[in-house]
């Protein structure tokens, strides 16, 4: 069985090449839960959705998020009420029947993963989709002045347009792990930290109180793919991030942000050069093409991935895997 740490459109295109390679019954995908957000009454989770729509074949293709094949009609009649305040987080028709089915099910008393379940289920998915926790998990963005910004704000509204000073994960110190999540952690034969935010995606499952004491122990189980090619991010403000919070751009920032919880780090061919800063960092580095343009280089970095750290009865380490200290 393999976990996968996820954000979300990285995360959900290294889902979409895994299932290529292995049964999507063996997978269990452990989801970021600190976007989430409440807006007209309605729970949002975008990360879960976004790995729904995605493995499903609904995603809109145009911007990683959403449905194909959207209407805005709700939108167009709620900015007649209220104005461009009221819209700025754009919720397509048919993607608001996800929100009020959620927030009807946990007006009813079932849980976040219960209701991802059933919405994963409706969408045909086969793998396990499992909130890092049932509990509410909410990244906040202080800058320098002091202001504090919800994640939706900072990403959409300020479209991450502004320096960050600090970021917190509301709630993660008292959540308590999802039903599985733990457990999944501990006997999954593989665990995966896809090519997701270091900082606001990957940061908030971190923050789950005993999910890092797992990834300590199993560290040389655990392979992340860097979400920074060639100094920049693929998508989103994470390079900004990983330089603002006063680590770096680079794959080899991104080693030494995950180290302690990862014993190999996939790095892109157009890194490769990076390789021994990498391993100083006590990880080891794999050099492939991460870039998942097509769903067959998709498949590609999930085979590598899978395949990084090598076949049963054969030895992980390689003379530039270094243990940190
Ligand atoms: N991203 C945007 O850039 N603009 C939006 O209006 C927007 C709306 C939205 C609605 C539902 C949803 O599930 C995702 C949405 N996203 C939007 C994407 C979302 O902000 C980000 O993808 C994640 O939170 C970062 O992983």
């Amino acid at each position: 069985m393999i976990a996968v740490l996820c954000g979300g459109v990285g995360a959900a295109k290294m889902l979409g090449g895994l299932v290529q390679v292995v049964d999507e019954s063996e997978i269990t995908a452990i989801v970021n839960t600190g976007d989430d957000t409440v807006m007209h009454g309605l729970a949002i989770c975008p990360d879960l959705d976004t790995i729904t729509y995605t493995l499903s074949g609904s995603v809109n293709p145009e911007t990683g998020w959403g449905l194909t094949g959207e209407s805005w009609q709700a939108m167009g009649a709620l900015e007649r009420l209220g104005g461009s305040d009221r819209t700025w987080f754009r919720l397509g028709d048919r993607d608001i029947g996800t929100h009020l089915y959620r927030t009807g099910r946990l007006a009813e008393g079932a849980s976040l993963s219960e209701v991802t379940a059933e919405i994963a289920a409706a969408f045909g998915l086969r793998l396990a989709l499992v909130p890092v926790s049932d509990d509410p998990i909410r990244t906040v963005l202080t800058l320098p002045s002091g202001a504090e910004l919800a994640f939706q704000e900072y990403f959409v509204k300020l479209r991450h347009d502004v320096v960050v000073e600090s970021v917190r994960y509301e709630g993660a110190a008292r959540a308590r792990p999802g039903p599985q999540v733990i457990e999944v952690l501990e006997s999954a034969d593989l665990v995966v930290i896809a090519p997701s935010n270091p900082v606001v995606s990957i940061g908030p499952i971190l923050a789950v109180p005993g999910v890092t004491a797992v990834l300590e122990r199993r560290r040389r189980d655990v392979v992340a793919v860097s979400p920074i090619v060639g100094g920049v991010a693929l998508k989103g403000p994470a390079d900004r991030l990983l330089v603002e919070l006063g680590g770096e751009a680079s794959a080899d920032g991104v080693a030494r942000y995950l180290a302690p919880w990862i014993g190999t780090l996939v790095i892109d061919e157009l890194d490769a050069g990076l390789a021994s800063l990498v391993a100083d960092a006590g990880v080891r580095a794999v050099v492939a093409e991460t870039v998942m343009s097509t769903p067959d280089r998709a498949r590609n970095l999930a085979h590598t991935v899978l395949g990084s750290l090598g076949s049963p009865g054969q030895p992980r380490e390689s003379s530039s895997q270094r243990e940190p200290g």
